[in-house]
């Protein structure tokens, strides 16, 4: 009787490890410490496992006064960004949100951030449930280019 159960236990356990994964996943999201008052990036990643096309439409942060979708480019050596309504999360595919290329701005923090901190902020999408992400914040050496 106890075989049985344990292969059954087994059984569920292997199912679940390899069902399709669906729905949007979103990893590794992380800011630099930040003074109050300042604007800050936040940088992750958002894998689409649908097979519907989606978008970021927007995010809600508590820890600031506003919260936009921004896109650095490289323009004739000078890096510029700009705010933009949606950032498009293809299916099937991460989209990389990371210094220099797409990032969360958030603008005016209500207060400082520092290395170690956790801050949360709500992603909406244009077809998927909103998604409640935790922010760490830590120092990272290799960015230089601001945000
Ligand atoms: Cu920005």
């Amino acid at each position: 009787m106890k075989k049985r159960i344990f292969v059954l236990l087994a059984v569920l356990l292997f199912c679940a490890a390899c069902a399709p994964k669906t729905g949007i996943e979103v990893r590794d999201a992380w800011m630099n410490p930040a003074s109050q008052g300042a604007t800050g990036g936040v940088y992750l990643t958002i894998h689409n496992y649908d097979k519907t096309d989606d978008a970021l439409v927007g995010v809600s942060a508590e820890v600031s006064q506003a919260a936009e979708i921004h896109e650095s480019k490289l323009e004739n050596d000078v890096m510029r960004m700009r705010m933009v309504e949606s950032a498009a999360l293809p299916a099937g595919k991460s989209v990389e949100f990371a210094p220099g290329g797409w990032h969360i701005m958030l603008v005016n923090l209500a207060r400082p951030l520092a290395d170690g901190d956790t801050i949360e902020i709500v992603l909406h999408f244009q077809q998927h449930a909103d998604i409640l992400v935790s922010v760490m914040v830590h120092t990272n050496a290799s960015e230089h280019e601001g945000h």
